[in-house]
Parts: C-alpha cells; structure tokens; sequence
C-alpha cells in the first residue's frame, strides 16, 4: 500500500508522488491510495503506476482530487466506494483540474474501470461526484470512463475531455449526467449528456508524449460553462471554476482566463509582453512562458503595414517569465515588439 488511512478527517496531502505501490500477495487489494473516514484533499499529486490495485481508493465520506496527475494503474485509476461514512447524506466528492490517464491493462485485472463512484461491498453511497474540467485518457477502447453502481451515486460531468474511448458511461447507479464535454465522433453519447462537442482530435500539444495541453487550433477552446458548482461533504455550495492546472510534475500554476474556459485541465493562453524596460542602449521584453513551446521576438517601424523582423527565434520556453534582449534596442526610431509562439 501506498498511503493507508482508514479513519481521517481534513487529510490534505499535497505536491507529493505516490507511485509503484503494492504487492503480488494482495493482488487487486494492494493500491497507492486506500482511505476512509471523514475527507481527504489531495491536490498537485503525481500518483501513478499501481502495481496491482488502483491508483487512488478511498471509502472516506467526502473527498477532494484537485489538480493531480492520476496515471497508469493496474486495475482502476479512482474508486470513491462505500463504507458506514459514505451511507450519510452528503458523501459528495469532486474532481477538478485532473489528468487521468490508464494504459492497457494486464489479463486478469479490471480492463473497464476508470472512475468509479459507488460500492464494492453493498453499502449505500448518498452523494455525487463532480467532475469538472478533467482531461481523461484511456489506455484502449475497453475503459468505461464514469460508472456510478449504486442508487443514490450520481455523476455529473463538465467541461471534461473524453479521449482514447468511445464509453463515456458504464454503470449509471443514480444518474450520469454531462454538459459542455469534448468525445470523439465514434462515442456512444448517453442521452443524459448535452451540449458535447465531438470531433476526431482534441489538438493535444503533444499525446504520444502525454502533453496534454491545448493547442490554438482546439476544438476544446471556450467550449466550457463558466458556471460550475459542486457540493461538498456538509452540503454547502462552492463554485466548482478551476483556478489551477497541474505542472509535471507536483506543481502548479495559476490557470489563465480569456473570458471563456476551455474544456480539460489546461487553458489556452496566447503569450503575452508584460514588461518593455530600457537598460543602456539595449531595451529589455518579458513574457510570460510554458515549458514546451518556442518563442520567436519580433520588431516592427511601423505597426500599420510595417514588416515584422525577428530579433531572436526559437527562444525555448520554461514555466514562468522570460526576458529577451534586443541589443542596441533603445537606439532606433519607434520600435514596436510583438511574441510569437509555436503552438
Ligand atoms: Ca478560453
């Protein structure tokens, strides 16, 4: 086992790794998360590669999983099931900001199971998951994305990416409702959900290589609702809006706003100069950069019909402000800036 509590209250466990837990003689018991009691929060956590369990389990009565990167588990990525605590009216549990990603799992273990909101010992669960702006993965075609197996477990999702699935929906327990989520054209889209976008691609940066931001030409872009509310384990309202995405890894970073979320864990933002200063003759431009996109520094004489020449290309981005130089920059005539970006 990983992390193990049956009996918490107001855990938080945060930028942690929780990974390659479990063993052989507990197979399909054995998992990187196994909680219970009260409520937990886990948030900025790389919890991956179960060995023969899942990859977060908990019984708890309340549970929040903000911004983690949830990946590769042997036999499920996330169970919120049933215990005594989870019976009580309430038992509510949320999802914001996630990256859930499965792969193709061994003969033997549960090839279906992503997330799973209900039972597995025939309690009751009296409460729903949330699910807001999560960008899920599956491994292969076998995975059924949202199962609720109990009546009175309900999911409600929005704003997600469903990709790598056609099965949105297993087991509907109370009611699997959806809203503003991207699936591929091929998805069986259950009645109960509206408002999808579908299409072949979401515009990853980068899937093989599991970047899972968005690129400028997504589908995903501002498809999102910019209302979302969730309850939590006492049943008080909250606004469900993410403020965060989750940074390989255990880190975070405050998500832009355009006006208009995009669907997934990530938005869109175009660069943006924040800072021209003046230092000797040389002028000094800042941006605000992502890990895994180039820059290129442009000048123009004139904005209106004025031609764009680069000062420096391919500027390799890092995760925060980068200042390039224009070296004798402060000497000319109006001199105008602009950034351009590769993705
Ligand atoms: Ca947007």
């Amino acid at each position: 086992m990983g992390i193990m509590c049956d009996n918490n209250s107001n855990l938080v466990v945060e930028a942690s790794e929780i990974a390659s837990n479990g063993t052989s003689l507990y197979d399909g018991f054995s998992h990187n998360f196994y909680l219970g009691g009260n409520s937990a929060t886990i948030r900025f956590c790389y919890i991956h590669d179960s060995l023969y369990g899942q990859n977060f389990k908990t019984r708890a009565h309340y549970t929040e999983l903000l911004y983690n990167y949830i990946a590769d588990s042997q036999d499920g990525e996330v169970g919120l099931v049933d215990a005594a605590e989870a019976a009580a009216t309430n038992s509510h549990a949320v999802m914001i900001g996630n990256i859930v990603i499965s792969k193709p799992r061994l003969s033997g273990y549960n090839s279906g199971r992503f997330i799973q909101f209900g039972q597995d010992s025939g309690g009751q669960h009296n409460g729903t998951l949330f699910a807001f702006n999560n960008t899920f993965i599956a491994g292969d075609g076998r995975i059924q994305f949202l199962s609720a197996n109990v009546t009175n477990a309900t999911i409600i999702a929005e704003n997600n990416i469903f990709y790598a699935s056609g099965q949105l929906v297993g087991t509907v327990g109370g009611g699997v409702s959806g809203t503003n989520n991207w699936a591929q054209s091929s998805a069986t889209i259950p009645a109960s959900f509206s408002a999808t976008t579908t299409g072949t691609d979401p515009a990853f940066v980068n899937r093989a290589a599991r970047d899972l931001r968005l690129t400028k030409s997504s589908p995903c872009r501002n498809n999102g609702l910019n209302v979302l509310n969730y309850l939590d384990g006492s049943g008080a309202l909250h606004s469900g809006v993410p403020m965060f995405e989750y940074v390989n890894h255990q880190q975070n970073r405050t998500r832009a706003s355009d006006g208009q979320l995009d669907l997934g864990a990530y938005e869109y933002s175009q660069p943006i100069i924040n800072n021209l200063r003046i230092s000797g003759g040389n002028a000094f431009i800042s941006f605000n950069a992502q890990l895994g996109s180039q820059y290129d520094l442009q000048y123009a004489s004139n904005v209106l019909g004025g031609a764009w020449v680069p000062v420096t290309t391919n500027v390799p981005g890092s995760n925060g402000v980068i200042e390039v130089t224009d070296t004798n920059g402060a000497g000319f005539p109006p001199r105008f800036y602009r950034i351009k970006s590769a993705l």
